[in-house]
C-alpha cells in the first residue's frame, strides 16, 4: 500500500507586503518606504527620513480603504456631506492614523524591533495649522466623526502655504514666525493636477440671447486664475471608512502669460503668476473678519468656486440630471466664510447649465445649511458694495435678485414694515452700503444652527430675530463635540488605556457614552489612586517640556490651572490674571498664609494685529516673571505661558490639567470647545453660564462644576442700566489693590506706563465686565484651593466629570446633523469590499 500524501495545506492567504498589518509586515513596508520613497538606508537617516517612511507606511493603508469608499460610494451614488470651511485644524497625522487603524501597539513593536525610538519619530511632524481656533479645529474632529460613523463627505478648503504663524515669546511679548508647514513636503496629501477649475474675477457681465431665444446673462471677467485638487485621505476610527479632504491651490491658468511674453512684457507675466498663487498663500491670522480685505474676499470665491464646480463634476459623472442635485449633495456652510457659495451654485446652474431661476433658486435652497459660530457684532461678515461690484460683477446681480424676490415676501408677511425690510435686507444701506453675509446664508439654507443651546437661543432672539419671526422651522441647535480620539486616545494615552480597561476594550471611543462605567469607580481609592497617577504623569511630563521650553519650573504636586485659548478680551485671560495678583499680595501680606500651591498656566496666540491682546500676553509673561522669582513667594504659585498653542502643544495641556478655566463674560462664547477637552480629561472647570459650560454643567452635576459670574440675562441687565466699572475700582480695595499694582511698575521695572491701555480700559469701559465678575471669580477660586485639599474628593469630581462627557463627542453632533439636517445615513464600507447590510 503506497502511503497516502499528506492532506493537502489550505492555501495560507498571504499578508499584502504593501497594506498589511502585522508587526513584521509594517517592518518589512516601513524599510522598503525609507529605502524607495526616501533613497536612504538606516545608517543615514535623519529622523524627518524616519518620519516620512511611517508617514508612507501607514498613508498606503489609507489609500488601500480609500479605494475601496470611493469604489463603495461611487457604484451606490451615495448622498454626500459636503463641509465647506475656509479652515482646518487638523494637527498631526500619523498617531491618529495609526490609532484609527488599529495598530498603534503593532507599529510601537516594529519600531522597537527596528531600533528606532517611536516617540521621536512622532515628534517629527509638523502639523498643517490651517486654522485659527476652535472653528477650524471644529471641522476637523467633523472629519474624524463623519468618517467614523461612516457618512460619505468632502471637505472643502484652502491648502494655504502658510497656516497660522508660529509664537516665539521674546521679552515676554508674542513674536509671530512664518510657518513654512510644507518645506519638507506632505506625505499625507495626493496632488491632483488633472483635478483643476478656472476661477474667474472682476470684468464685466453682458446679456445674450440664447439658443431658445431667452435672454441669458454671462460673465466676461478680467482675470481667469485656477485651482488645482490636493486630496487628504481621513479614516475613521474602528471602520474602513475613508472620506476625501480636498484643499484648492491656486495657480496661473497657465504657467506664464505668453502674450504678455511676446509684447514684451515678460515682467507683467510673471507677476499675474503671482498674483494668482498669491490668493492660496496664507492664511488670515484673525478669528474676526478681516474688514473690507480683497484678498480675503478672493479667497473665499476661489475655494467656493472650484468646490460648487467639483460637485457639479462629480453630480455630472455619477447621478446625472442636475434637478437631482440636492438629492445627491448637502452642503453645510461652516460660517458665513463660504456663503458665496450660495451665489456661485446659483451662477452656475443659471449661466452655465441655463436652468431658470425658480429650479435654480429651488435646488440652492434645498442643497445648503448654515452653522453660526459668533455674535460679536465685530465678528458678523459684511462686504462692502463696492469691492463685490469690482471682483465678483455677476454673483452682485444675483445676491440683488435673490434680494428681491426675498424682500417681496418679506413685504407680503409684514405688510408696510419698511423698518422691518431695512434690518432684513442682504444690502445694508447704512453708511457705505454692504453685502451682509449671514443674512445670505440664512435666506440661502434650509437649516440653520447655533453651536450650543444658549447661542442657538441667542441667534433666534437677537441677531437672527427677524428670520425666526418668518421662518421658525428653519432654526436649530446642534451643540459642538469634540473627537475622543483625538483628545484622549492620543493626547492622553494612559487614561485611554485605563477607561479600556474599565469598558473591556477601544469601544468606548465610537460609543462615548460607555465612559459612564467610570462611575461606579468614583469612590474607590485604588481606582482613586490610579486615576492620580495617571494625572500625575501628565502633570510631570509637561512640567518637563515647559521646562525646557518656557524656562520655568512647576511642581506636579501643584494645582494645575490651565487657560489656553486664543487670546481675546471677551475670554477675560486678565480676569485670571487679577486672581493670580490677589493671590500673590495674599502671600506677600501675610507670608503664613495657607495657600494651596497653583500652576498657572497659560497658552494661546494674539491676532498679529490686535494690539491689547498682544499686551496682554506680555503682562502674563511680566507677572511670571516677577512672581516666579520672588523668594516670597517660596514656589507656592507659579506662572507659565506655554509658546505656541497649536494642536500639538495643546495634546500636552489637557491631560495635565486639574482645573479648566472657562471665563468668558456670559453670552459671548458661543460654545468653547476647549471646556469639553479639559473636562474629558478629568479637569474640574471654573466657569460661567456660558456657551457649552452650560451644558457641560448640567452634564457632570452643578456639585461638580465651580459656577461662578453674572449669566447672560444679567449681563443684558446691568448693561441696559449703564455699567460704570470705575464703581467696582472704588468699592472693592482689593480689586483696586491688584489694578493698582499692574500700575505701579512692578511688573514693568518701573515702567507705570506699559500696562496704562488695559488698565485704563477696566477702570472706564471694561466692555466685557471684568470688574463686575471679579468678586464671584475670587470666592470661586477660594472654593477651588479648598476642594483641592480634600484629595479623595477632587479625583471623585474628576472621574465624575470624564464619566459624563460622553454627550460631547464630536459623533453625537455629527450624528445629529446627519438625522436631523442632513437626511443622510451611514454607508460602511465592509473590510472586504462589500457593503454591510
Ligand atoms: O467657533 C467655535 C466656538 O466653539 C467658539 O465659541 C467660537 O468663538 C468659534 C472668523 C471665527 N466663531 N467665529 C470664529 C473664526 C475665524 C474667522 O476668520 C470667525 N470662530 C468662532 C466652534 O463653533
Amino acid at each position: 500500500m503506497s502511503k497516502a500524501h499528506p492532506p493537502k495545506q489550505p492555501c495560507e492567504p498571504r499578508e499584502p507586503t504593501r497594506t498589511g498589518m502585522s508587526k513584521e509586515a509594517l517592518k518589512q513596508a516601513y524599510i522598503d518606504n525609507l529605502f524607495f520613497i526616501q533613497g536612504r538606508f538606516r545608517e543615514v537617516a535623519t529622523p524627518h527620513d524616519l518620519y516620512m517612511a511611517a508617514a508612507y507606511t501607514a498613508r498606503d493603508r489609507l489609500l488601500e480603504r480609500w479605494v475601496r469608499s470611493a469604489q463603495l460610494f461611487k457604484s451606490s451614488h451615495a448622498r454626500t456631506v459636503c463641509y465647506l470651511s475656509a479652515e482646518y485644524l487638523l494637527g498631526p497625522h500619523l498617531a491618529k492614523t495609526l490609532i484609527n487603524l488599529g495598530i498603534s501597539q503593532a507599529a510601537r513593536e516594529a519600531a522597537e524591533d527596528l531600533e528606532l525610538d517611536f516617540t521621536t519619530v512622532l515628534e517629527e511632524e509638523e502639523e498643517p495649522g490651517l486654522g485659527n481656533g476652535g472653528l477650524g479645529r471644529l471641522a476637523a474632529c467633523y472629519m474624524d466623526s463623519l468618517a467614523t460613523l461612516g457618512i460619505p463627505a468632502i471637505g472643502y478648503g484652502i491648502r494655504y502655504e502658510f497656516g497660522i504663524f508660529d509664537q516665539r515669546i521674546e521679552d515676554g511679548w508674542q513674536v509671530e514666525v512664518s510657518d513654512n508647514w510644507l518645506r519638507n513636503g506632505n506625505p499625507w496629501e495626493i496632488p491632483r493636477p488633472k483635478i483643476c477649475f478656472p476661477v474667474c474675477y472682476g470684468g464685466d457681465t453682458e446679456r445674450y440671447r440664447d439658443a431658445d431665444g431667452q435672454w441669458r446673462t454671462r460673465w466676461v471677467p478680467a482675470m481667469v486664475i485656477q485651482g488645482m485638487a490636493y486630496d487628504t485621505p481621513i479614516l475613521g476610527f474602528g471602520t474602513d471608512n475613508v472620506n476625501l479632504l480636498r484643499l484648492w491651490k491656486s495657480e496661473a491658468a497657465e504657467s506664464l502669460d505668453f502674450q504678455a511674453f511676446n509684447i514684451g512684457d515678460y515682467y507683467g507675466a510673471v507677476h499675474a503668476k503671482i498674483e494668482a498663487e498669491t490668493i492660496s498663500k496664507i492664511l488670515y491670522p484673525n478669528d474676526e473678519p478681516e474688514a473690507g480685505k480683497e484678498l480675503r474676499l478672493k479667497q473665499q470665491y476661489f475655494f467656493v468656486s472650484c468646490s460648487m464646480q467639483d460637485m457639479i463634476r462629480l453630480h455630472l459623472n455619477t447621478v446625472g440630471p442636475l434637478e437631482q442635485f440636492d438629492q445627491k449633495f448637502v452642503a453645510q456652510l461652516n460660517d458665513t466664510h463660504p456663503a458665496l457659495a450660495i451665489a456661485e451654485l446659483m451662477r452656475l446652474l443659471l449661466d452655465e447649465h441655463l436652468m431658470d431661476w425658480e429650479q435654480a433658486w429651488g435646488i440652492t435652497h434645498r442643497t445648503f445649511c448654515y452653522t453660526n459660530h459668533t455674535l460679536l457684532p465685530e465678528a458678523l461678515e459684511t462686504w462692502p458694495v463696492a469691492l463685490f461690484e469690482r471682483l465678483l460683477p455677476r454673483h452682485l446681480e444675483i445676491i440683488y435678485e435673490i434680494n428681491q424676490h426675498f424682500l417681496d415676501q418679506v413685504r407680503v408677511r409684514f405688510f408696510a414694515d419698511d423698518a422691518r425690510v431695512a434690518r432684513m435686507s442682504l444690502i445694508g444701506e447704512d453708511g457705505e452700503r454692504r453685502v451682509r453675509m449671514a443674512h445670505l446664508a440664512v435666506v440661502g439654507s434650509h437649516q440653520v444652527n447655533g453651536v450650543a443651546e444658549l447661542h442657538s437661543e441667542l441667534v433666534r432672539t437677537t441677531i437672527l430675530r427677524d428670520f425666526h419671526d418668518l421662518w421658525p422651522e428653519r432654526f436649530t441647535n446642534v451643540t459642538n463635540g469634540v473627537s475622543p480620539r483625538r483628545f484622549i486616545m492620543v493626547s492622553n494615552p494612559r487614561l485611554g488605556r485605563l477607561i479600556s480597561e474599565v469598558c473591556g476594550g477601544t469601544g468606548w471611543a465610537r460609543d462615548l457614552e460607555q465612559l459612564r462605567r467610570l462611575e461606579e469607580h468614583a469612590d474607590d481609592p485604588a481606582f482613586q489612586a490610579r486615576w492620580r497617577e495617571i494625572k500625575t504623569a501628565a502633570k510631570r511630563d509637561l512640567t518637563e517640556w515647559l521646562r525646557t521650553r518656557a524656562d520655568v519650573d512647576l511642581d506636579p504636586a501643584q494645582l494645575f490651572d490651565i487657560q489656553a485659548k486664543r487670546i481675546h478680551e471677551y475670554k477675560r485671560q486678565h480676569l485670571n490674571v487679577l486672581h493670580i495678583i490677589r493671590t500673590y499680595q495674599r502671600i506677600k501680606q501675610d507670608p503664613n498664609h495657607d495657600i494651596t500651591p497653583r500652576a498657572f498656566i497659560f497658552g494661546g496666540k494674539a491676532a498679529p494685529g490686535y494690539f491689547t491682546a498682544k499686551l496682554l500676553i506680555k503682562l502674563i509673561n511680566a507677572v511670571a516673571e516677577v512672581i516666579n522669582h520672588d523668594p516670597a513667594v517660596n514656589g507656592t504659585i507659579r506662572v507659565a505661558f506655554m509658546p505656541d498653542f497649536n494642536v500639538k502643544n495643546a495634546q500636552r495641556l489637557y491631560p495635565a490639567a486639574d482645573l479648566s478655566e472657562q471665563i468668558s463674560l456670559a453670552g459671548k462664547e458661543a460654545s468653547g470647545t476647549g471646556n469639553m477637552k479639559f473636562s474629558m480629561n478629568g479637569a474640574l472647570t471654573i466657569g460661567t453660564l456660558d456657551g457649552a459650560n452650560i451644558e457641560i454643567r448640567r452634564a457632570v452635576g452643578a456639585e461638580n462644576f465651580f459656577l461662578f459670574g453674572m449669566d447672560a440675562a444679567a449681563v443684558a441687565r446691568r448693561q441696559a442700566e449703564g455699567y460704570h466699572p470705575w464703581e467696582h475700582y472704588h468699592d472693592d480695595p482689593e480689586l483696586r489693590a491688584d489694578i493698582d499694582l499692574i500700575n505701579s511698575g512692578l511688573f514693568s521695572h518701573g515702567d507705570t506706563s506699559l500696562f496704562r491701555p488695559l488698565t485704563d480700559q477696566l477702570i472706564n469701559h471694561d466692555p466685557f465686565m471684568v470688574l463686575a465678575d471679579y468678586r464671584a471669580y475670587l470666592e470661586a477660586q477660594d472654593h477651588v484651593s479648598d476642594v483641592y485639599r480634600d484629595s479623595a474628593r477632587w479625583t471623585r469630581m474628576s472621574i465624575l466629570n470624564a464619566a459624563r462627557m460622553g454627550r460631547f463627542s464630536s459623533d453625537r453632533a455629527i450624528h445629529e446633523y446627519a438625522e436631523r439636517i442632513w437626511k443622510i445615513a451611514p454607508m460602511p464600507v465592509e473590510p472586504d469590499g462589500g457593503t454591510a447590510t
